[in-house]
């Protein structure tokens, strides 16, 4: 696809090992635009209608309460060519057991439970998620100085 746009977020743990430069330097040198970006504590409700699709399974109550545990996390939307795939190449395997090394999971992280990181998965999530969490006036229309050269 062309140029498109993905939901990004540095969970708690990236913040608090203090990795939000790293994560950011790979979307930002890679080319990508940064269109949103802020730093929030998600409430409850945002957490688990972020991650709606995941309610019936094991591991949803514990997943909110580390994405709500008060440290705060990175939103973020990024946008260029096809950045839903390599976005999810960029983040690595869920489970960073499984992560190639060169992935941010795969060199960060060693378990699912706290794996860093999230990245939309789908073009329909990404609207989803991109929705959930930024209005659309905090979404900003540029273009980096070195975008032709990037998205030819
Ligand atoms: P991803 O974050 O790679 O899109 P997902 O959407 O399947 O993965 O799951 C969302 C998050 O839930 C994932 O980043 C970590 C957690 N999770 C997934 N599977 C898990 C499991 N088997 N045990 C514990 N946490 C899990
Ligand atoms: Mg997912």
């Amino acid at each position: 696809t062309a140029s498109e746009r993905s939901f990004v977020m540095i969970k708690p743990d990236g913040v608090s090992r203090q990795l939000v430069g790293k994560i950011i330097s790979r979307f930002e040198e890679r080319g990508y635009k940064l269109v949103a970006v802020k730093s929030l504590t998600p409430s409850e409700a945002l957490a688990k209608e972020h991650y709606s699709d995941l309610s019936a399974r094991p591991f949803y109550p514990g997943l909110v309460k580390y994405i709500t545990s008060g440290t705060p996390v990175v939103a973020m939307v990024w946008e260029g060519k096809d950045v839903i795939k390599q976005g999810r190449r960029i983040v690595g395997a869920t489970n960073p057991q499984d992560a190639d090394p060169g992935s941010v999971r795969g060199q960060y992280a060693v378990s699912v439970g706290r794996n860093l990181i999230h990245a939309s998965d789908a073009f329909d999530s990404a609207t989803k998620e991109i929705g959930l969490w930024f209005a659309p006036e905090e979404l900003s229309d540029y273009e980096p100085i070195a975008w032709p050269w990037v998205m030819a």
